[in-house]
């Protein structure tokens, strides 16, 4: 970073200190992860100078020549990672992949079927905050009160009872494999469009770990920066006979020019995940999580659904007290591990104050982390929870966790 501490050394101190941070924390927060250092070079580099409004080989702009062999890497390794028979690799990110997919399929009003953000969904699933909440008419599906899973009969339910024009599956905190061959029939049985959003678990499906959405669902909406551990950015893939939809709905339909320096750090990551030893790192983040999870309940931490089955855990802080996510989740930062404060399912308090803890093991499993590790992570959470007001417990904590990091150094 030797020009940008030139030119500005202020932004160049923040640079280098979250740099810092990110080398010394125990990053827990499982919709993050660290790229490699090709994909970073790629997404600083030129690229970002170029407009490129169009598609491959036909655009709007002069002098797209290598942009266009970019993007169209990019677009079929995206195929081969997943099988898909269409990709659209120009989403900024995975709410615009989504702004794309409803402007293609829906009309202001339209009824559609979404996850409630609290079960495990995302905001772009309907929340009434969100542009897909307040243009469209959501109505949401939730999880079993008891058991804290999909109930896909009463999913069927709903959705034969509102006949909603378009159904969503997906996740950003329910940690468990969803049966999206079901969503799929529920959708084909009431004529609506089915979209996976595989944000969260892109590189666990990729890889195969965990069963994914393909080749039989209409429409799979993705970021590409989680498990993928590509690039910040969104991606699009569906059926041919969708293909000329989704790409109006993306351009012109939501964005100008895609950003080209992320488009090649994308083509980047595919390539990464298209190697075997992917397959074996997925493996491992799933293997963490449920050592993780193990070791929480162990040490008597209850977990939404009793465990996991993907990348992330949710933990139902309800025992300690409601509401208790935030302050647990800065107790936990002040002892260097980051997570989230998250809902849980039923909470009865609100999302600005919820009473679970979201928390996840794809960084720690880039940096090499296994299941011995994942052990003392889980009895570290589990001790700071306990007595998350002792400064003295998260300051010896914070030594220990200190020294784990220098065993794992990364960048
Ligand atoms: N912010 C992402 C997450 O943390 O799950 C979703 O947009």
């Amino acid at each position: 970073m030797r020009h940008v501490k030139e030119a500005d050394p202020e932004v160049h101190g923040h640079m280098q200190a979250e740099l810092e941070r990110q080398k010394n924390v125990l990053n827990m927060i499982p919709s993050e992860n660290y790229v490699s250092p090709a994909v970073l070079e790629a997404c600083g580099s030129v690229l970002m100078n170029k407009y490129s409004e169009g598609y491959p080989f036909k655009r709007y702009y002069q002098g797209n020549r290598h942009v266009d062999e970019i993007e169209k890497l990019a677009i079929d390794r995206a195929k081969k990672l997943f099988g898909a028979e269409h990709a659209n690799v120009q989403p900024l990110s995975g709410s615009p992949a989504n702004a794309a997919v409803f402007l293609a399929f829906l009309k202001p009003g339209d009824k559609f079927l979404g996850l409630d953000l609290a079960c495990g969904g995302h905001l772009t699933h309907g929340s009434s905050v969100n542009f897909s909440g307040k243009i469209y008419q959501q109505v949401s599906y939730g999880v079993d009160k008891e058991t804290e899973l999909l109930d896909y009969d009463k999913i069927r339910e709903i959705a034969l009872q509102e006949k909603p024009k378009m159904i969503i599956s997906g996740l950003t905190a329910y940690p468990r494999q969803i049966d999206f061959r079901k969503f799929q029939d529920i959708a084909e049985e009431v004529g609506a469009i089915h979209l996976a959003d595989i944000s969260h678990i892109a590189g666990l499906v990729a890889s195969g770990v965990i069963p994914g959405p393909f080749p039989f669902t209409d429409i799979v909406s993705t970021t590409t920066h989680k498990t993928l551990r590509g690039p910040r950015g969104g991606l699009i893939m569906c059926k041919e006979k969708y293909a000329k939809d989704i790409d109006k709905a993306v351009f012109p339909g939501m964005q100008g020019g895609p950003h080209n320096n992320n488009t090649a750090g994308k083509a980047i990551a595919f390539q990464e995940a298209l190697k075997p030893e992917f397959k074996e790192y997925s493996s491992q983040i799933v293997r963490n999580a449920k050592a993780l999870a193990d070791s929480l309940m162990k040490e008597g931490i209850k977990l939404v659904t009793n465990g996991t089955d993907n990348h992330l855990l949710l933990i139902d802080l309800r025992p300690f007290g409601i509401g208790l996510g935030r302050e647990v989740a800065v107790a936990l930062e002040e002892a260097g591990i980051c997570g989230n404060a998250n809902s849980v399912p039923y909470d009865e308090s609100t999302p600005f104050k919820p009473s679970g803890l979201r928390l996840g093991t794809p960084v720690l499993t880039t940096r090499g982390m296994k299941e011995k590790e994942m052990e003392q992570v889980g009895k570290w959470i589990a001790d700071v929870i306990k007595d998350y007001k002792n400064d003295e417990l998260k300051r010896i904590i914070n030594l220990e966790i200190g020294a784990l990091c220098q065993l794992y150094p990364f960048y």
